[in-house]
């Protein structure tokens, strides 16, 4: 520390140098994809982040959207910005070596080479400032202008965070033209490992799925060489395992893509191979029993309801297998391997299930709002358990003592979730309507469960009060 400068001014001139550092490294990892140190230390954090335990407390303190991940983020870049702030009170040696040692632990060669440089040049830069009383009022200004920097940044993320508790949307109201219980893509539910704007951004013209390990001939396809082989159009239910009893982290979309079995079999199985690992462009990894391919009907799918896949959920492909949750089907594929032994995916690294089967999952959508007592209405919702069908549906309107059947609509595809409804004359004062289904003849548990590190159970209630 230069003993002439005043501690202040040597902070200010860190805080200014750090957030000049942090912005030089978001510009690096936009244009040049280069790792981003404080999104690397994110990422490994997540492995604590992420254990059930964790992931309960941030749900139960953020909500089950985004927002905790968000936070725990903010708190993050607060602090590689707080710790470089530090690193300039070391001197510039010191601050260099330190700054190379830190951002080694956390990303490849030749990067840290270039933060420790990067540091050093910014410590020089803003070293004069801090002598010179004159120039001292530059750095306030500078350092003013970076606060407004952060500031201006954290609103589009608090903006997130706020906005992550809104009601769920009914199934029941169609939306764009879709039929009754599709899905817009644009309503479609969204949960990644990664904050969004951290997610990938595959450019279409560059990317390929590879097919590697226990085939016979790997090869790899382009888009356009995917989309040429016969496509199939499938509607399929997509849920969460972070979707609590009730909740909106499921959505039901009209898939297109290719047959992973037809694909399979055109590069050729291995004798000795097991196991399918899903690789994607975010370092996300899954596994799946190759049996389970040659029973089931896995799709790797480009479009959702006609159009292009939209980035956050997994442009250009993405993974769709029956009878799993969300957990299990990456997004931004870009890797197939196969094996003899299982891989173990991302989340279950961080002991969560291992199989991500599905939950009977039962949920009442309507009514919203105000209702009047005495004038007929329609309680109405859907039900899901994968391809196992919802063959009853029983609805309570006197605090589970007694059932009503509801009716029960025709499921259009054996992996999409089933619409029910029953009508309904609300009468004065409150009431609590509850919801449970059967699969395939099997009443949906009644044991509450919260989610983690299985998928939630328990029948979803609603108390409603007539005007
Ligand atoms: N590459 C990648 N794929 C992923 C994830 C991810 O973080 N990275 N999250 C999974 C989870 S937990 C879910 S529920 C679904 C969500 O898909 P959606 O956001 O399109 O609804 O994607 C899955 N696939
Ligand atoms: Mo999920």
């Amino acid at each position: 520390m230069n003993p002439r400068a005043s501690p202040v001014s040597t902070l200010l001139a860190g805080f200014v140098g750090a957030v000049g550092l942090s912005a030089v490294g978001v510009s690096m990892r936009v244009l040049l994809g280069a790792p981003l140190p404080f999104e690397a230390l994110f990422n490994s954090l997540t492995q604590f982040l992420g254990t059930p335990a964790m992931f309960q407390f941030v749900h139960a303190t953020f909500g089950y959207g985004q927002g905790g991940k968000i936070a725990a983020f903010v708190a993050v870049m607060l602090a590689w910005l707080g710790g470089l702030t530090l690193l300039r009170l070391l001197g510039p040696t010191f601050g260099t070596a330190i700054t190379f040692l830190v951002t080694a632990l956390l990303i490849p060669m030749p990067y840290p080479i270039v933060y420790a440089l990067l540091f050093l040049a910014s410590h020089f830069a803003l070293q004069p400032v801090t002598h010179d009383p004159r120039r001292r009022n530059a750095l306030r200004w500078l350092s003013s202008g970076s606060a407004l920097l952060l500031l201006g940044g954290s609103v589009p993320l608090l903006r997130t965070l706020s906005g992550s508790s809104t009601a769920p949307k009914s199934a029941w109201t169609p939306v764009d033209g879709l039929p009754i219980g599709v899905t817009a893509q644009k309503n479609l539910y969204y949960v990644s490992k990664n904050i969004e704007v951290l997610d990938p951004q595959l450019n279409p013209e560059t990317w390929r799925l590879e097919i590697g390990g226990l085939v016979k001939s790997p090869r790899s396809f382009s888009l356009s060489e995917l989309q040429a082989l016969p496509a199939v159009t499938s509607e399929r239910t997509l849920h969460c395992i972070s979707n609590p009893v009730g909740g909106d982290l499921i959505g039901n979309i009209r898939w297109t893509g290719v047959s992973f079995k037809a694909l399979l079999e055109g590069v050729g199985v291995q004798p000795g191979a097991r196991w399918v690992t899903w690789r994607a462009a975010d370092g996300y990894v899954e596994s799946l029993p190759l049996r389970d391919v040659f029973e089931g009907d896995v799709l790797l799918v480009y479009a959702a309801n006609g159009a292009a896949l939209e980035r956050k959920h997994g442009f250009p492909l993405r993974v769709l297998i029956p009878d799993r949750l969300g957990m299990k089907q990456p997004k931004w594929l870009t890797r197939i391997e196969l094996s003899a032994s299982e891989v173990i995916g991302y989340w279950a690294e961080r002991d969560w299930t291992r199989t991500g089967y599905l939950e009977t999952f039962s949920r009442i959508d309507e009514p919203r709002g105000a209702i009047a007592a005495g004038v007929p209405q329609t309680i109405r919702g859907v039900a899901f358990s994968g391809t196992k069908a919802i063959t009853r549906v029983e609805v309570s309107l006197d605090g589970q003592r007694t059932w009503l059947e509801a009716r029960v609509e025709p499921r259009r595809s054996p992996h999409a979730w089933t619409l029910w409804s029953l009508p309904w004359t609300p009468i004065v004062g409150p009431q609590r309507l509850t919801v449970r289904a059967y699969a395939a003849g099997v009443m949906q548990t009644a044991t509450q469960r919260e989610s983690l590190p299985e998928a939630a159970t328990g029948w979803h209630s609603l108390d409603v009060v007539t005007a």
